[in-house]
C-alpha cells in the first residue's frame, strides 16, 4: 500500500514532485479546508514532511496518531518540538552538512560586503554620485579578528574560509572543542570585545534567544560588525537597530531576521547594513542536495527503518 505522506513545509516543486510519484501527498495548505481535511483524514498519515523555516507544531502532531517520521528539508530544528516528537518514538529527519558551505560563503560575502561596503558602494555608482564625490574607506577585511558565536557544522567552515583571509579566530560555544586550532572564549561580551568581526551561526530556539544583546554589541564597539546567519531570534533586534542608528556598532550583515519575511523599515533606512532575505542555502546545488536527503531520509527509514541524518535528542 502506498505510504500516505503529508506536506506542512514550504519545498521546492521538484522535490514535491518526486515525493507524489512515491508516496500519497497531501499538502495540506492545497486542502480548501484544511481543519477538515484532518479531521477526515489525520489518521492516516505515518510520514510528514517540512521545511526548517515552517517546522510543524506539536498539536499538529498530536493530531496524527500513524505518524512515524518527521523530515524536514533545512538544518535548523527551532520550529519543531523535537523532544517531543522523539519522545512518541516519531523519527525526525533533516539535512545537515549538504549545506555547510553556501552557508559559510554568504557569511563571507556579508562579511566583505559590509566591511567594504560593496552593496552601498553599487547604490552609490547607480545614483550616479561618482563623478560629484568620493566614496568612504572601507574596512580591512584580510587579518582581521573574527569572533565565531557557535562553532558547529556551519561555524567550522566559516572558521576554515578565514584562513584563506589570514584571520585570527576566537570562538563561543558552552562547550569548548578539543582538537580545534581556535581559542575558545566563555564569555560571549570577552569575545565581541576582542572582535572586529563578529559572526553568528548558533542553533536558534529559546536557548539562545537574544544572545546577542545590547551588552555584546556594545562590547563589539564602534569599529566592530556583526553578521547573522544563524535565526533573527538569536539577536535582539531592537538592540541592533539603536546600536547601528547610533554608529555603536559599525554596521551588520544579516540574512535573518526576527520575524521574516518582515525586516524593520529601521533596517532599510540604513546604509551600514546589508539585508539578504535568508539566502544562505539558496543554491541550486545545495537545495538539490538537501532536497535529495529529504526524501533518502524517507526512503532509508521505511526500507531500512533508519534515517541518514537523524536529529540528534535535544
Ligand atoms: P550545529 O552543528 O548544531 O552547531 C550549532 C552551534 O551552536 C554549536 O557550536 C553549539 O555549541 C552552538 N550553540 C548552541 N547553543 C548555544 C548557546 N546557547 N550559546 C553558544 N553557542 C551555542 O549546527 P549547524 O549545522 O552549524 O547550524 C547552525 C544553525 O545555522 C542552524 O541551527 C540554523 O538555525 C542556522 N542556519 C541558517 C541558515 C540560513 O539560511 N541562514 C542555513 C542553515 C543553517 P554548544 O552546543 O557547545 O553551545
Ligand atoms: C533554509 C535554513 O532557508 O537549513 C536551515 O535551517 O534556515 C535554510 O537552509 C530553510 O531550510 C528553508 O526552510
Amino acid at each position: 500500500m502506498t505510504i500516505a505522506l503529508l506536506n506542512v513545509g514550504k519545498l521546492p516543486p521538484a522535490l514535491l514532485a518526486r515525493l507524489g510519484q512515491t508516496y500519497a501527498l497531501t499538502t495540506l495548505a492545497d486542502e480548501a479546508d484544511p481543519a477538515q481535511f484532518l479531521a477526515d483524514h489525520a489518521g492516516r498519515f505515518t510520514a510528514l514532511v517540512t521545511s526548517a523555516a515552517v517546522g510543524v507544531s506539536s498539536a499538529l502532531v498530536e493530531r496524527l496518531p500513524q505518524l512515524k517520521v518527521i523530515s524536514s528539508f533545512g538544518v535548523g530544528l527551532d520550529k519543531m518540538d523535537v523532544a517531543h516528537a522523539q519522545a512518541r518514538g516519531i523519527a525526525v529527519g533533516y539535512t545537515p552538512d549538504v549545506l555547510n558551505d553556501c552557508v559559510a560563503d554568504i557569511a563571507f560575502g556579508l562579511l566583505i560586503d559590509v566591511a567594504r561596503g560593496m552593496g552601498a558602494a553599487d547604490r552609490f555608482v547607480r545614483a550616479g554620485r561618482w563623478p560629484q564625490s568620493v566614496f568612504p574607506l572601507g574596512r580591512k577585511v584580510s587579518g582581521a579578528r573574527l569572533g565565531m558565536v557557535g562553532m558547529g557544522r556551519i561555524g567550522r567552515t566559516i572558521a576554515k574560509r578565514s584562513q584563506g583571509f589570514e584571520m585570527d579566530v576566537r570562538y563561543h560555544t558552552r562547550t569548548p572543542l578539543s582538537g580545534l586550532p581556535w581559542q575558545h572564549e566563555p564569555a560571549l561580551t570577552e569575545l565581541a570585545r576582542w572582535a572586529d568581526f563578529l559572526v553568528v551561526i548558533t542553533a536558534g530556539g529559546a536557548g539562545t534567544r537574544h544572545l546577542v544583546n545590547s551588552a555584546v554589541l556594545d562590547a563589539l564597539g564602534p569599529d566592530g560588525f556583526l553578521i547573522n546567519v544563524a535565526r533573527g531570534s538569536v539577536v535582539d533586534e531592537t538592540a541592533l537597530i539603536a546600536a547601528l542608528q547610533t554608529q555603536r556598532i559599525a554596521g551588520a550583515g544579516l540574512d535573518v531576521f526576527a520575524d521574516e519575511p518582515h525586516v524593520p523599515q529601521a533596517l532599510m533606512q540604513l546604509d551600514n547594513v546589508v539585508l539578504l532575505p535568508h539566502i544562505a542555502s539558496a543554491t541550486r546545488e545545495t537545495r538539490q542536495a538537501m532536497a535529495d536527503r529529504v526524501f533518502d531520509n524517507l526512503q532509508a527509514f521505511f526500507a531500512e527503518g533508519r534515517l541518514l541524518s537523524a536529529a540528534p535528542a535535544p
